[in-house]
């Protein structure tokens, strides 16, 4: 790693990717023998999405992944994070891996060979299928058993052409944001069942983990929660509990079991004040406790929070429904979320400092703005350049004080289905015209390019 004058230097081997998922970038909802998963559901059930809009066609990569994949060669991408879609390898979540879905996968991850392209498969971005939603979804500890058997089969039949694998994408999204708020899918207002959710989760990572490394090929196992750091708007102590509170249901809940096979003493008590432990069962701990091989951090802002006054709604946070939310610092990104490349570095020190022996990949980062296409498709989108530059900047930070920083997976490729938000968020940066699917680089890839070309960032 070498730093020049103007020059942050990276090291030699540093992974320089991009992130996607399945359901937001694949279409082909009904092809290929792939059957609902919640979000077909979800997407299809007004109201839910803005714009009425679905994940049914999204950017077609499902047959243009030949295109995209020379698109990530051109940028000079030596990794690639994507997802599975369960509901395409294995359509009712349960029994034989369906063979186009296979095939449509192993074509993927040769094409990535070809191009020199190292692969990051992710079992698990939000796209549970939809049969086994019918039987409770995560609310039934049935499912953390029917994904081990999936992440088996997912491992059997595509291990040769990947070695690392992220089991659950964001289980505080998938928990909270599925089973508490409801704004994702599949939809549920169930506070107390979202903690149990959240227990299934991990659950359901310990025992795919397991069964990774009892199958046929060699195998790098992680999870990938989305971490904040978490600031008290204030020095008062109940802004301190609050602050405490978030963060212990967004970053400790999902990682510190992992590493330390247990729930710490005010984990286990948040969880029986909300909703009992009896679903945590003997030996669950142990399972979720077993070793990985690297923790994927997703990383978008910084929370600011003080104790205030609960709604009476379901909120994303079971049991802390009193806690405000405050902006932090001045600038925000076109979906609200503030701008903290600070945040970045805490959160790489902190996971450094607790777990030293941990290697770290950023699995995503990355911020969507209002993006506006000339007419051959071009975005200036220098906010954007900004904005990376200095996230680059706090990676190239944790480095010099010594964090086993391995890799950056940038989100997104491409301009994609964002979820509640449809397609007026863009997070690409690639412009995706969504009329005709025509792909154009935006100048924040011409830049990464640019870093990844000179495995660092100028000052
Ligand atoms: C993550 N929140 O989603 C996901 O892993 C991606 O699929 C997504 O496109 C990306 O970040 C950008 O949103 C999140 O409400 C969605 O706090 C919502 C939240 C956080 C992350």
């Amino acid at each position: 790693m070498t730093d020049h004058a103007d020059l942050l230097g990276f090291p030699a081997d540093f992974r320089w990717g991009a992130a996607t998922s399945a359901y937001q970038i694949e279409g082909a909802a009904a092809d290929g023998g792939r059957k609902p998963s919640i979000w077909d559901t979800f997407a299809r059930t007004p109201g839910k999405v803005a714009g009425g809009e679905t994940g049914d066609i999204a950017v077609e990569h499902y047959k243009r992944f030949p295109e995209d994949v020379a698109l990530m060669a051109e940028l000079g991408l030596r990794a690639y994070r994507f997802s599975l879609s369960w509901a395409r390898l294995q359509p009712d979540g349960r029994g034989p891996a369906n063979p186009e879905g296979v095939a449509f996968y192993r074509r993927l991850l040769e094409t990535l060979s070809e191009h020199g392209i190292e692969p990051v498969a992710t079992l698990y971005h939000w796209d549970l299928p939809q049969a086994l939603e019918d039987n409770g979804g995560w609310l039934n500890r049935d499912t953390a058993y029917a994904f081990a058997e999936y992440a088996a089969l997912a491992h059997e039949c595509l291990g040769d052409l990947v070695q690392t694998w992220v089991t659950v994408n964001e289980p505080w999204c998938a928990a909270f944001l599925g089973y508490s708020s409801g704004v994702h899918a599949p939809g549920k207002q169930d506070p107390p069942g979202a903690l149990r959710a959240a227990h299934h989760l991990l659950l359901a990572h310990g025992l795919a983990n397991q069964r990774i490394k009892a199958g046929p090929h060699p195998a790098r196992v992680g999870l990938a929660p989305n971490f904040y750091p978490v600031d008290p708007l204030t020095d008062s102590v109940a802004d301190a509990g609050a602050a405490h509170l978030i963060d212990l249901l967004q970053n400790r809940l999902f990682l510190e079991p992992v590493m330390k096979g247990y729930y710490a003493d005010d984990i286990r008590k948040h969880v029986e004040q909300v909703c009992g432990t009896e679903h945590i069962r003997p030996g669950d701990e142990a399972i979720i406790g077993e070793p990985i091989e690297f923790v994927g951090v997703n990383y978008y802002s910084v929370y600011r929070v003080s104790a205030g006054t609960a709604t009476g709604e379901p909120t994303s946070w079971p049991g802390a429904e009193d806690v405000e939310f405050h902006r932090y610092g001045t600038r925000t990104t076109h979906i609200g979320w503030d701008v903290a490349p600070d945040g970045l570095l805490r959160t790489l020190e902190r996971i450094g400092d607790e777990y030293p022996d941990l290697p770290i990949y950023i699995t995503e980062n990355g911020a969507a703005y209002d993006d506006v296409a000339g007419e051959d498709g071009r975005v200036d989108d220098f906010d954007r350049v900004e904005f990376l530059r200095d996230h680059f900047a706090a990676v190239h930070e944790a480095l010099q004080r010594g964090v086993d920083v391995r890799g950056y997976f940038l989100w997104s490729l491409l301009d994609n289905f964002e979820w509640a938000e449809g397609y007026r968020m863009r997070f690409g940066i690639v412009h995706v015209d969504y009329a005709t699917q025509r792909r154009t680089r935006k100048a924040s890839a011409d830049y990464y390019a640019e870093v990844i070309r000179a495995n660092g960032v100028r000052r």
